[in-house]
């Protein structure tokens, strides 16, 4: 069986858990620290990043957009890049987009202020930071409520990778205290149509120690 090496506020591991459940593959759990540097993980990937998913063959797969492309290309069930080459060429776009832009402005600074800051450094977040990463939010719910002013998911008709990694980041961002729907209905109405997805609903009871998520977190009326 294969084995997914992550911690539970890492957005690329989620983007990988979602991805191999609604293409219904089997996993296992097991925590990995990045910050830790354990040999186990440095051992099955050298730049010592969540994800790596082992076990099987031909792992270990390392980086969550080759794990999700391995299985897009090995499992048939639940397409999530798209049918025909422009179509994929939009969904990898907006994943890019979310995996990179997303991460760097808004989900990486929350992490550091309010996760790793709290629970490894013991220190107290920076304002300043945590006030540049909310407008960095803001800007990508405005990016996306204009997306689904034109579409029913985010690259087209159809959920795909994109929607994956957009609601991996935010989620994030949400169980941090950083995301707000309030002049972003139809991105509301997105997020709660992903939240209630079987393959979503797994991941909500997960916990990182010692952060607490706010009480909205894992409920589907929020
Ligand atoms: N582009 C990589 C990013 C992986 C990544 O940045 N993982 C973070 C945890 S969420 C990490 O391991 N950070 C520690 C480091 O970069 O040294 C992917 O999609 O898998």
């Amino acid at each position: 069986m294969w084995t997914l090496y992550q911690f539970p506020l890492c957005p690329f591991s989620r983007k990988v858990r979602i991805a191999l459940a609604e293409k219904n593959v089997d996993f296992a759990l097991e925590l990995e620290y990045p910050w830790a540097r354990s040999d186990r993980l440095l051992g099955l990937n050298q730049a010592g990043q969540t994800p790596v998913l082992a076990g099987e063959k031909p792992g270990p797969l390392v980086h969550s957009q080759a794990i999700c492309e391995y299985f897009e290309e090995t499992v048939e069930k639940a397409p999530l890049l798209g049918s025909g080459s422009a179509a994929r060429a939009e969904v990898r776009r907006l994943t890019a987009w979310f995996d990179e832009k997303c991460y760097a402005e808004a989900t990486n600074p929350l992490l550091l202020e309010r996760m790793y800051k709290r629970v490894v450094l013991r220190q107290p977040p920076e304002a300043r930071t945590l006030r540049a990463a909310s407008q960095a939010v803001a800007l990508h719910l405005d990016r996306i409520e204009a997306l689904l002013g034109e579409r029913r998911w985010l690259a087209g008709a159809t959920f795909s990778l994109a929607d994956v990694a957009a609601f991996a980041q935010l989620s994030v961002a949400d169980y941090l205290g950083g995301l707000g729907f309030s002049g972003y209905p139809d991105t509301k109405q997105w997020y709660s149509a992903v939240k209630s997805r079987p393959s979503v609903r797994r991941l909500l009871p997960d916990r990182m120690e010692g952060l607490v998520p706010p009480p909205h977190y894992d409920k589907l009326d929020f």
